[in-house]
């Protein structure tokens, strides 16, 4: 068979670029990585994926003789293509922890968004673009939404529109890619964007596939409500990884044997729901916090091989916390969650850690810096860190019977009570602690997590619908998104959750795994009522 071509790859090494390796070799092509600045200049065709803070990055390329490599091949109009940070490097100057100088290719500053107008930061999750002719890599995209997550853009500017190949909106029109010649480089991540990512990348990775067509003049556009599809992962009895679901936390079969719940493997059924749309998936390690996860390779494996096959974000939670095993060997949570990274998540996701970092912080007012929360955000930015709160409706005849912040519930309790707080447990919902949902959502926040994934006991698996007083409660405390997640049995939930609550993205497992309302089923229902999403 004829030889694979070369793509050479500029890994820096301060994050995870695993799912952009992912995605060029499963268009066929082979990876050469860069490891002098020769190579830069050697290469016929480099794809540079960048990860972690501005400054950072800059002081690597500058430190490694990269730098002046990089403005070289691109002022010679070498095949290139940015990504993310690859792209913003492009500018003069960032304001993230600076001003810091850029490569100073492309005028202007990139700045952070503006949250004052109700945009949540980061900006995480799908838009679609205003294309200009002659983008070239982006023709297939059309109307399609692409994959962003980042805090700070580039704004257009009279001294920069030559560069700019589409704009998207998210509070105000920001660059999402940049062309010039046979240099590009995109806002959005084309390794999440699914389908139209991928056609991104083979574009640009195969230009002969070019055909000059017309792209679509898009319009202004918002930002897509996602549909998340969640696996609940744990062994079962046989010692097999599978696929799982509780009732109400609950997943054990409800006969002699009590045997664990399977739903299916979780490989198959991740990639079966990428097929059909879903926006992200989420794996939960549901028993990590007892058995520890670099034990539980089998999961490692999941991820790796899922990540090989799909190509929208993945997440994975449980047991991310510091651990010291039977040897006496310790791991810090950081590792943990390198090692999750590593294997394809693009987002670690914590629970029972975040409720005990949280209370500390409540309780002595301090933030130490040492939680697995601080800590991951502070080396992975906080757009990759999810908080799990698995709170337990508690009712009340009078709100001021407790600390905590309580809602009037829509539905009375049992004797007649008209508000409600929320509990947080840890451990699977096995201990209730002494902090609200809003408490936590609160200070988790602050503690650097990038988006919140509730989940409600009460509502977990019955199917009746997402519990929108506490989404409401807490999506409307943080600026941060918010997933709302347990309960989900018709399509209608999930408009009258996006209806009634500012959450970013609905979250359902049950209803998918036991295939009774399709992902495009849902999609579609929200397309017709008006809502935006990825279709
Ligand atoms: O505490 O950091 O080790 O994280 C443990 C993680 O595992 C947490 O994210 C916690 O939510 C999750 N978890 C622990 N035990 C269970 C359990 O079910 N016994 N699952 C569990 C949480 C909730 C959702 C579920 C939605 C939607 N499951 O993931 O998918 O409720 O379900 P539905 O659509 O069927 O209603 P740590």
């Amino acid at each position: 068979s004829a030889e694979r071509s070369v793509v050479t790859l500029l890994d820096y090494g301060a994050g995870n670029v695993r799912s952009v390796r992912n995605a060029i070799r499963h268009l066929g092509f082979d990876i050469k990585d860069v490891q002098t600045p020769q190579d830069i200049l050697n290469a016929d065709r480099l794809i540079f994926p960048g990860v972690g803070a501005f400054a950072a990055a800059m002081d690597v390329l500058n430190k490694k003789g990269m730098a002046e490599a990089l403005c070289t091949y691109i002022e010679n109009d070498r095949p290139f293509l940015g990504i993310c940070l690859g792209l913003q490097l492009l500018f003069e100057s960032s304001e993230e922890n600076g001003p810091v100088n850029g490569l100073g290719l492309i005028p202007g500053m990139v700045q952070r968004f503006d949250s004052s107008n109700g945009f949540r930061v980061p900006h995480i999750g799908w838009n679609a673009l205003q294309i200009r002719e002659d983008s070239e890599i982006l023709e297939d995209v059309g109307n399609h939404h692409v994959y962003f997550v980042h805090s700070y853009r580039a704004i257009p500017s009279d001294k920069n529109k030559d560069w700019i190949s589409s704009t998207s909106n998210y509070g105000d029109k920001f660059i999402a890619s940049v062309k010039r010649g046979n240099v590009h480089a995109v806002q959005f991540h084309p390794e999440k964007s699914g389908d139209v990512g991928l056609s991104i990348l083979r574009r640009f990775l195969n230009p002969k596939s070019q055909i000059t067509k017309k792209p679509v003049e898009g319009k202004a556009s918002k930002l897509a409500k996602r549909v998340i599809a969640c696996l609940d992962v744990r062994t079962n009895d046989k010692g097999d990884l599978v696929v799982t679901k509780g009732d109400q936390y609950d997943v054990r079969e409800n006969t002699k044997e009590n045997e664990v719940r399977n739903l299916g493997k979780p490989v198959e059924l991740a990639g079966q729901y990428y097929i059909d749309g879903a926006d992200e998936i989420s794996f939960l390690n549901i028993t990590g916090f007892r058995d520890f996860p670099l034990g539980d390779l089998p999961m490692l494996q999941v991820l790796r091989y899922t990540s090989e096959n799909v190509f929208v974000p993945l997440t994975v939670g449980g047991g991310i916390r510091d651990f010291t095993d039977a040897n006496g060997r310790y791991y810090s949570s950081l590792e943990v969650a390198s090692e999750y990274f590593r294997s394809g998540a693009d987002k670690i996701s914590i629970g029972s850690d975040a409720v005990y970092a949280a209370e500390d912080y409540l309780r002595t007012g301090v933030k130490i810096g040492k939680s697995s929360l601080e800590q991951i955000s502070r080396v992975y930015g906080n757009q990759a860190v999810v908080v799990s709160i698995d709170p337990r409706r508690v009712y009340l005849k009078d709100p001021d019977d407790v600390e905590f912040k309580a809602v009037r519930v829509t539905n009375p309790g049992p004797n007649g009570e008209e508000f409600a707080w929320y509990q947080c447990t840890v451990n699977g919902g096995r201990e209730g602690r002494p902090i609200g949902a809003y408490e936590l959502a609160k200070a988790v926040e602050e503690l650097g997590a990038g988006e919140i994934l509730l989940n409600c006991i009460d509502c977990d698996g019955q199917g009746k619908g997402f519990d929108t007083d506490l989404i409401k409660l807490i999506s409307d405390a943080v600026s941060i998104p918010v997933i709302a997640s347990s309960g989900a049995g018709a399509v209608e939930h999930f408009s009258e959750v996006f209806r009634k609550t500012n959450a970013s993205a609905a979250l359902a497992a049950g209803i998918f795994h036991r295939k009774e309302v399709p992902i495009q089923s849902v999609k579609e229902h929200l397309f017709k009522e008006g809502i935006e999403v990825r279709m």
